[in-house]
């Protein structure tokens, strides 16, 4: 998919303060310096429009980039970063949750975890709530371009068995490098994807002329938003803990 332009558009502290709903927007979420910014930028691939920072926490606002006038990416605070003032982070963890919850035009959520990691509790426990909130969702690992691949596919293995048995269905996987582009095409089709199929299910519907399938009620990580065709399944949301307070 080719990406014609790409702009600042705004910063927002919390939904309220969020543009207008009209475009369909693709979120990057991950444990603060997880690389959300740096693989933003990767994948507009106009040069550096999210700032980039070795400090973790860097990134505090909701940020909102239009791409190709019709899109947005968008680069959300990451969570697990304690310092600074807590009544700020916990301001904007609720802030990234009301996001991730209550925002209408949100395709598809980018879920990133660190390649060079073994399984983070915290990253579990934010995929177990991105799951218990029907919020549709890939993994990204980040940063393949660091370690051996052995060690990636080592720790993205060991992840994916921690969360195997949340889901009919797994989420699908992909594995990105902001330095080496490793995963960009991956990525974009699947941004091209959900918008095409967006765009499809917005045109006129036509009269029906058979009765609709009783199976036709759409799948738990449809519910909320339209389009994401690729979105995690869970098992039985009963089998999951109670939401976390992110
Ligand atoms: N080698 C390597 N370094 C990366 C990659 N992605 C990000 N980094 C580095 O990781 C650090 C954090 O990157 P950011 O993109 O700012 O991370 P973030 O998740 O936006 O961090 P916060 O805004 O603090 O939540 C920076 O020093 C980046 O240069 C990558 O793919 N490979
Ligand atoms: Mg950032």
């Amino acid at each position: 998919m080719n990406i014609s332009s790409a702009i600042f558009d705004c910063s927002a502290p919390d939904l309220d303060s969020c543009p207008d709903e009209s475009l369909p927007e693709f979120a990057f979420i991950g444990r603060s310096n997880v690389g959300k910014s740096s693989l933003l930028n990767m994948l507009a691939g106009k040069g550096v429009l999210a700032r980039v920072s070795t400090t973790p926490g860097f990134t505090k606002l909701i940020n909102f980039f239009t791409m190709s006038k019709t899109w947005r990416l968008v680069d959300l605070p990451g969570y697990g970063f304690a310092a600074g003032a807590k009544l700020e982070s916990a301001r904007f963890n609720k802030a990234v949750a009301r996001y991730l919850k209550h925002r209408p035009n949100l395709c598809c959520v980018f879920a990133l975890l660190d390649s060079g990691l073994s399984p983070q509790e915290i990253d579990l426990e934010f995929v177990e709530w991105l799951t218990r909130n029907a919020v549709p969702f890939v993994l990204v690992f980040t940063k393949t371009d660091r370690g051996t691949p052995e060690a990636a596919e080592a720790n993205i293995a060991a992840f994916t068995a921690r969360i195997t048995g949340w889901f009919e269905k797994l989420p699908e996987i992909f594995r990105c490098s902001a330095t080496t582009a490793q995963g960009r095409s991956e990525l974009l089709a699947v941004i091209g994807a959900t918008l095409d199929a967006t765009t499809a299910e917005s045109e006129p519907i036509p009269p029906p002329t058979a009765p609709l399938a009783p199976e036709a009620e759409p799948p738990f990580s449809m519910q909320v938003r339209a389009g994401n065709v690729r979105a995690a399944k869970p098992l039985e949301k009963k089998k999951l803990k109670n939401a976390r307070p992110w």
